[in-house]
């Protein structure tokens, strides 16, 4: 942004808290229901400032590879010799320092939006001014589980459209799909309402999932494999609901290769499965580019990563609503006071103080923490 040249700053101090939660309702998606969260909270000191990021892994390998587990190793023993006592001229340098380090973007990530709000702050700046954020708020959305009965979905669908959210996003899977869409269309009419399998059918599914055609739906997001784009591309030419693709979208490459195939015609993006703020903007930038538009996914965030999520979500092309609800529908309390809001018209206004401009509440942290570990220059 204009006035910010200079964004240098020496990393000191890298300090993983293991940190676990309860959710105020279980979550069920198609690869299994949880009933709380387990993340790594990451805080980097330098220059007399400290910056907070939140590793989005689970405890298994089933929305992606990483686990905490194998986050907290590979920062430990890989990522943290990186940038301890390193000088960085921009945190969009620091993703790049990590590349000989093959995947683990959760793992990355962590580090890298910890080191964007470190350098906010000593620029004593709101995160998005430096990301390049444009919006001073951003439309919520809420994602819906898979719940035991259409009865219990109705009640979730109900009281979510009266919080004010934006739209209504459904979880879906083999068995609990076109008759929950159909019921919702039948109870709530034209609200704007989407699915996400998270890759729980095969291509083979094509004509059953053609079945959703007909409920004017703003996208079904990754039908197919984790890694897939190919049968996406063909999946799209048989549907004419809009694809979006969460799992497959690892890196502005993926992006670029599935809009060259016609993989997708909208884009979730999510820093945690990307590597970060940076890689995050540049996946943004080539979708604007290229005439996709692009929302702000979500990963059960607790409040310190959900502000990182807010911030990120102000910039243009985030031209529909994010997967970025209150803190209370996931945790009463959360780690930071006030939570994340929603207002009665379903936005989140972008935090003005400084780096992700939220205030912790570290005795809440302290009571959350299982396990610590701290390496310095
Ligand atoms: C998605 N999130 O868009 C993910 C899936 C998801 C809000 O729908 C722990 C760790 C629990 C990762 C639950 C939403 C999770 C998780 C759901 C990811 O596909
Ligand atoms: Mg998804």
């Amino acid at each position: 942004m204009a006035g910010i040249l200079c964004l240098v700053f020496r990393v000191e101090r890298l300090q993983l808290r293991l940190v676990r939660l309860p959710l105020v309702a279980f979550f069920e998606t198609s690869f299994g229901r949880v009933y709380n969260k387990t993340f790594i909270l990451l805080s980097l000191d330098g220059d007399g400032a400290e910056g907070l990021g939140e590793c989005v892994a689970d405890v298994d390998p089933y929305y992606s590879a990483e686990t905490n587990v194998t986050a907290w190793h590979v920062i430990k023993d890989f990522l943290a010799p990186l940038v301890l006592g390193r000088t960085f001229e921009h945190p969009r340098d620091v993703f790049a320092s990590l590349a000989r380090v093959r995947g683990h973007n959760m793992a990355k990530a962590a580090i890298e939006m910890a080191a964007w709000d470190l350098a906010a702050r000593l620029q004593h700046a709101p995160l998005s001014h430096l990301l390049g954020g444009t919006r001073a708020e951003i439309a919520s959305g809420v994602s819906i589980g898979i719940q035991d009965s259409l009865d219990d979905l109705a009640t979730k669908v109900r009281q979510e459209l009266d919080a004010g959210y934006r739209r209504i996003k459904i979880k879906i899977k083999p068995g609990w799909d076109v008759a929950a869409v159909e019921m919702i269309r039948a109870r709530f009419g034209a609200v704007p309402l989407m699915v996400d399998a998270n890759a729980a059918y095969t291509l083979a599914d094509a004509a059953h999932l053609a079945e959703l055609d007909r409920f004017g739906l703003m996208m079904i997001e990754q039908p197919l494999e984790y890694d897939d784009v190919r049968d996406h591309a063909k999946l799209q030419r048989r549907i004419t609901t809009p694809v979006c693709l969460d799992e497959s979208i690892h890196s502005v490459r993926a992006a670029a290769e599935a809009i060259a195939l016609d993989a997708c015609r909208i884009i979730n993006i999510k820093p945690g499965r990307l590597g970060g703020h940076a890689e995050s903007i540049r996946v943004h930038d080539f979708c604007a580019a290229h005439g996709i538009p692009v929302w702000h996914g979500g990963m059960l965030e607790s409040g310190i990563g959900r502000a990182h999520n807010v911030h990120l979500a102000s910039l243009p092309n985030f031209r529909l609503p994010g997967d970025i609800a209150a803190s209370r529908r996931y945790f009463v309390p959360d780690l930071i006071e006030p939570g994340i809001e929603v207002s009665r018209d379903g936005t989140v206004p972008v935090p003005t103080g400084l780096g992700i401009g939220v205030t912790v509440d570290w005795d809440r942290v302290r009571a959350a923490t299982i396990e610590t570990c701290e390496e310095k220059a």
